[in-house]
């Protein structure tokens, strides 16, 4: 496996960065999880929109400018010589001290990326659906440390997991500070009731995902209604049909929340047939490299 950083090819085991780096220091530094299917990448564009949206809320320079971000992913996906990966985008503040001063990271940011093989979930759980927990850990709040914002500080997420794990269970439902459903650690939620598509608005704890955006046009194109509206868990417990999407887990379904069944406990049509479609979608769009 080749690795890029700084513009040079790293093998797995050179690709170093310093210990005074500060996305190792304080997770400051930005970050982009995304797909490639069939040597096409898919929505490499908007991960990218979206890396330098986080970089200019934390005001951190990109060294490179989007075009040439592009070429460098497309560039090791094709050393790599991977046809389907899943691509590691960072840009950490770079080398500074052991303050916490960003002003100090004066080499300027680290733009590392690591393309492998990754399947989120065992198959199984695709055909047969997700058991999920809420945690008492809620999102970020927007105020703080905005979700918005793909930082490398992700320990919000990972306390959820960690709590979803001592429960048994592989994935946490996180409620923002009003107790709204936002988000899971590396997803966004979908809940289907009566014909109709609900997922929360992106205003409270939830990152706009990608994949979320995708299954939004699907549904629209398809004529399904779709609304980006609060739920609580009893919507979600009363729910037809859950599943969840997100650029590494793509789009799973859950057939159980909190110990109530929903659907019956079995992954349910219209979640079946968006996966078909998303998988269409997938195969079909993207940037050739
Ligand atoms: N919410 C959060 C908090 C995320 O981190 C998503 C939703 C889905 O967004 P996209 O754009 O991918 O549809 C993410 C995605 C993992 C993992 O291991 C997930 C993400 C990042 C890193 C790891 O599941 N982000």
């Amino acid at each position: 496996m080749k690795i890029y950083i700084n513009g040079k090819f790293y093998d797995r085991e050179n690709a170093k960065v310093s210990v005074f780096d500060h996305g190792l220091l304080y997770g400051d530094g930005v970050f982009e999880g995304i797909r490639s299917y069939n040597r096409k990448v898919f929505k490499l564009s908007e991960h990218i929109d979206r890396l330098f949206e986080s970089a200019q809320s934390i005001m951190l320079k990109v060294p490179l400018n989007k075009e040439q971000l592009i070429k460098a992913v497309t560039q090791t996906l094709k050393i790599n010589k991977l046809d389907n990966a899943y691509i590691r985008l960072v840009v950490t503040r770079g080398e500074g001290d052991l303050g916490l001063d960003p002003r100090k990271c004066t080499k300027g940011s680290t733009v590392i990326i690591i393309a492998d093989k990754i399947a989120l979930y065992p198959e199984k759980l695709y055909r047969e659906g997700l058991a999920i927990v809420t945690v008492p850990t809620v999102r970020n709040l927007p105020e703080a440390l905005n979700p918005q914002i793909k930082s490398l500080n992700y320990l919000n997420n990972i306390l959820a997991k960690i709590e979803a794990a001592n429960c048994g269970s592989d994935e946490a439902i996180m409620l923002d500070s009003l107790g709204y459903v936002a988000e899971c650690t590396g997803d966004n939620i979908f809940v289907v009731k009566n014909g109709h598509l609900y997922t929360p608005p992106q205003c409270m704890g939830t990152l706009r995902g990608i994949t979320r955006d995708s299954i939004l046009e699907i549904a629209r194109k398809s004529r399904i209604p779709v609304h980006e509206h609060v739920i609580t868990r009893h919507e979600v417990y009363i729910s037809d049909e859950c599943f969840l999407t997100g650029t590494a887990a793509e789009i799973i379904p859950v057939v159980k929340v909190d110990g109530r069944i929903i659907g019956g406990g079995k992954p349910g049509r219209l979640t079946l047939s968006l996966i078909k479609k998303f998988k269409t979608l997938t195969g079909r769009e993207g940037t050739r490299y």
